[in-house]
């Protein structure tokens, strides 16, 4: 019987480990084919849309309405975006890169950045999470294909490792902070065009940032966050934490394992 788009196992080589151990990202091609994509992103883009009319900021302590139309753990709300989420063939490449057994789901995301969007200030994803393990990525797969002006996204090699930034949340306040510290590194980040089923998986401390969309069409992006399986929860030790801990891990208490039922073994999945 053949296997499914959503469960063949995606060829993470070598070099592309090296890569994302030493850049804290990697883009990577064809990750599931344009016709598979194609068939999810009406159903995920459906939810949405009844989503968008009622809520918008979803749990979370800021309002990020002018970058994008954010949806969170939208496999809970339709069986195509389940099937989508716990792909286990974007599960094991979260595993490979990271080189851990097995990966635990942290949330979703549909990022829909508007024609006319804002850029996504620089910032660090992991200073939202309470979580004991620094091996945690994110895979951000365009649904439809984008470019640079759509707002694709872009991250800083390297910055996973650097241990000297002040913490902070996602803000004008950070843009201006960080993007000083790019200027005066002098360090050149890179921009892609991606198709559709690309994607790019970034660590959690890995400095990112994406561009407005001054094009006329929306970029339409789904996010997958995973973290090692075996993680624990950490004390937070900031207001996004708590909620964070609240709304992804809820029930956990410090020092507990983050297992709960929305945090699925995504892979290996038997
Ligand atoms: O899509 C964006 O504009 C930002 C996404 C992001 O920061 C993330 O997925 O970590």
């Amino acid at each position: 019987m053949p296997s499914s788009p959503l469960s063949a196992p995606y060829k993470v080589t070598d070099e592309h480990r090296v890569h994302f151990r030493r850049d804290g990202f990697i883009l990577l091609r064809n990750v599931l084919d344009a016709a598979a994509v194609e068939r999810y992103r009406r159903p995920i883009m459906g939810v949405v849309e009844d989503v968008a009319r009622t809520r918008d900021t979803q749990g979370r302590i800021s309002d990020y309405s002018a970058m994008f139309t954010q949806v969170t753990n939208v496999w809970r709300l339709a069986e195509a975006a389940r099937e989508f989420v716990f792909a286990e063939r974007f599960a094991r490449v979260a595993a490979d890169l990271m080189g851990v057994k097995g990966v635990r789901l942290y949330h979703d995301q549909v990022l829909v950045k508007e024609p006319g969007g804002k850029p996504t200030p620089w910032h660090q994803d992991q200073y939202y999470w309470p979580l004991d393990t620094d091996n945690t990525v994110t895979m951000w797969m365009p649904l439809v294909d984008v470019e640079p002006k759509m707002g694709t996204m872009t991250f800083v090699p390297g910055s996973h490792r650097d241990t000297s930034f002040n913490r902070m949340e996602i803000s004008d306040r950070s843009q201006r902070y960080f993007e000083e510290l790019v200027r005066i590194s002098g360090v050149v980040v890179p921009s892609f065009s991606l198709n559709a089923g690309d994607a790019t998986f970034h660590a959690g401390w890995t400095l990112h940032s994406a561009h407005k969309n001054t094009s006329d069409r929306r970029r339409e992006v789904m996010t997958v966050i995973y973290y090692a399986d075996g993680a624990r929860v950490v004390a937070p030790d900031n207001e996004h934490r708590k909620v964070d801990l609240d709304v992804f891990i809820p029930g956990r208490k410090p020092g507990e394992p983050a297992d709960t039922d929305l945090n699925p073994l995504l892979y290996p999945t038997s």
